[in-house]
C-alpha cells in the first residue's frame, strides 16, 4: 500500500484570488494521479493565525518551496496524511508557519488529500470524512456587511442568512433571493445613490448597523413568506476590528464592553438574530461566556478570531464555556491534520462547527468537501459570485451524488 502512494512530484505557483491578490496554489503527484488545490486569503484576520506567506511574500513563498521544501515531500507516503503534516511542521520549524508559509502548507495539505482521494477513485468528502455519516451542511450565506470587507459600509462585518429548505440548491436560491431583495431595499432607502458590494459580494451601503439589521428582517420576512421556507439571520460582528483595548468603536457612536454584551444580547433577543460570530475582542474568553450564558439556549456563538482553528484555543473555550459553536478556516492553523483535531475537539464538546470560506477566495472547492467529512452545521460563504458559487454548486452536485 505505502509503496502505492508514494508522492511522485509536486509543485507550487503563484495565482491571484478572487480580490486580484497573489496567492499560492499547489499540486501533488502520486504517479498519474494528481491533487491541486489554491489557498484563499483573509482579510480580518485573528491575531492567533499561522502565517500566510513568508516574508508576507506569495513569490518568496513559491521560491523557497522549490529550494527547501518540494525535495523533502517526493517519496513520501500520501496515504499517511497526518505524517505529511507533520513533516510539513518539521520542515517549517517555527510555531506559526512562518517559514514556508501557512497558505503553502494549507494548499500542499489538500492537495496531499485530493491526490489521494483521486488514486483511490472516491470524493474527498469521503477520503476525509472516515467514519463516514453523509449530512449537508445549511449554506450561510453573507448579504449586507462592511468593515474590513469593504469601504465605508456597516461597522458590523456581516449580515448573513440562512434557511431550512428541503434541498440544499433550494437553500441556496432562497439565501440569493434575499440577497436580491437587500439590494431592492437599499436602492428605495438610498435613492439616487449607487450602492456597491463588498469583498464577498456582500451589498455594502452608508448606512448604520441598526439600519441593516432592520433591512435584514424585512427583507427576510418577505422572502420566508414568498417562498414559505423558515428564515433565519446571522451576523459576523468582527468586533476584534472595532474595539480599541477599551470601547467598541462604531460608526457614529462608541460602546464600552459591558455595553457591547447588552447590544449583543438584544440583537439576539429584540432583533431576531440566531447565530452570532465573533461579537467580542478575539482576547475575551470571558465576554463571550457571559454573552453564551445569556442567549446562547437560543442562538448559536461562534468563535472564529477566538479560536483560529486551534485545539489548544478551542479547549479553552469549551473550558470557560465562551461558545457553542466554532467558525473552521483550515488556512488559520495551516494543515488538514490540524484541522480535523479542532472539529473533533468542538464536536466532543457538542460544540456546532461552521466551515468557512475566507473573503479572498480561489475558485478552490475543498470547503464544500469539508462542511460533509466535518458534518459542519453550516457552510459560511457569500451568495453570489464564481469563486463563492464554486463552493455551492459543488455542494449540488454531492447532494444529487448522495441521493443516488
Ligand atoms: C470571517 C472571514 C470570512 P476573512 O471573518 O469570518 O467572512 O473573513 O477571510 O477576511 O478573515
Ligand atoms: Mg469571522
Amino acid at each position: 500500500m505505502n509503496d502505492d502512494f508514494r508522492i511522485t512530484d509536486c509543485s507550487a505557483r503563484v495565482i491571484l484570488d478572487s480580490r486580484g491578490n497573489t496567492t499560492v496554489e499547489a499540486s501533488v503527484k502520486i504517479g498519474n494521479f494528481i491533487g491541486t488545490c489554491g489557498a484563499p486569503s483573509g482579510a480580518s484576520t485573528g491575531a492567533t493565525e499561522v502565517i500566510p506567506f513568508r516574508n508576507g511574500s506569495p513569490e518568496e513563498t513559491v521560491e523557497n518551496f522549490y529550494a527547501r521544501v518540494r525535495q523533502r515531500l517526493i517519496g513520501f507516503n500520501a496515504f499517511n496524511q497526518s505524517g505529511f503534516d507533520d513533516l510539513l511542521r518539521e520542515i517549517d520549524g517555527s510555531e506559526n508557519f512562518a517559514d514556508i508559509g501557512g497558505n503553502l502548507s494549507t494548499a500542499l495539505s489538500i492537495a496531499c488529500a485530493k491526490a489521494v482521494a483521486n488514486k483511490l477513485g472516491i470524493p474527498l468528502y469521503r477520503y476525509a470524512g472516515g467514519n463516514f455519516r453523509a449530512k449537508l451542511p445549511k449554506p450561510l450565506g453573507n448579504v449586507l456587511g462592511g468593515g474590513k470587507h469593504a469601504i465605508n459600509g456597516t461597522t458590523i462585518q456581516e449580515f448573513l442568512v440562512s434557511n431550512s429548505s428541503e434541498s440544499f440548491l433550494k437553500a441556496i436560491m432562497v439565501n440569493s433571493k434575499i440577497h436580491k431583495r437587500v439590494g431592492q431595499l437599499l436602492s428605495e432607502k438610498l435613492p439616487g445613490q449607487s450602492i456597491g458590494v463588498g469583498d464577498e459580494r456582500a451589498w455594502v451601503a452608508s448606512i448604520s448597523d441598526e439600519d441593516a439589521m432592520d433591512i435584514m428582517k424585512r427583507a427576510c420576512n418577505e422572502i420566508s413568506s414568498e417562498e414559505k421556507v423558515n428564515v433565519v439571520m446571522g451576523s459576523d460582528l468582527a468586533a476584534s476590528n472595532f474595539f480599541d483595548g477599551s470601547s467598541y468603536n462604531y460608526r457614529n457612536h462608541k460602546l464600552s464592553r459591558d455595553q457591547q454584551i447588552d447590544f449583543v444580547k438584544a440583537m439576539v433577543k429584540e432583533k431576531g438574530f440566531t447565530i452570532i460570530e465573533d461579537p467580542m475582542d478575539e482576547e475575551d474568553f470571558d465576554g463571550f461566556s457571559l454573552i453564551t450564558s445569556s442567549v446562547g439556549s437560543r442562538a448559536l456563538i461562534v468563535g472564529d478570531d477566538l479560536y483560529t482553528t486551534n485545539a489548544r484555543r478551542i479547549e479553552k473555550g469549551i473550558e470557560m464555556h465562551s461558545t457553542n459553536g466554532v467558525l473552521i478556516k483550515v488556512n488559520q492553523i495551516g494543515t488538514l491534520t490540524e484541522t480535523w483535531r479542532a472539529v473533533k475537539a468542538a464536536t466532543e464538546a457538542s460544540m456546532k462547527n461552521v466551515i468557512s470560506h475566507r473573503s479572498g477566495e480561489t475558485t478552490d472547492d475543498f470547503i464544500a468537501h469539508l462542511s460533509i467529512a466535518f458534518s459542519s452545521s453550516y457552510i459560511k460563504t457569500g451568495t453570489i459570485g464564481g469563486e463563492r458559487l464554486a463552493k455551492l454548486n459543488e455542494l449540488v452536485r454531492i447532494e444529487e451524488e448522495l441521493k443516488e
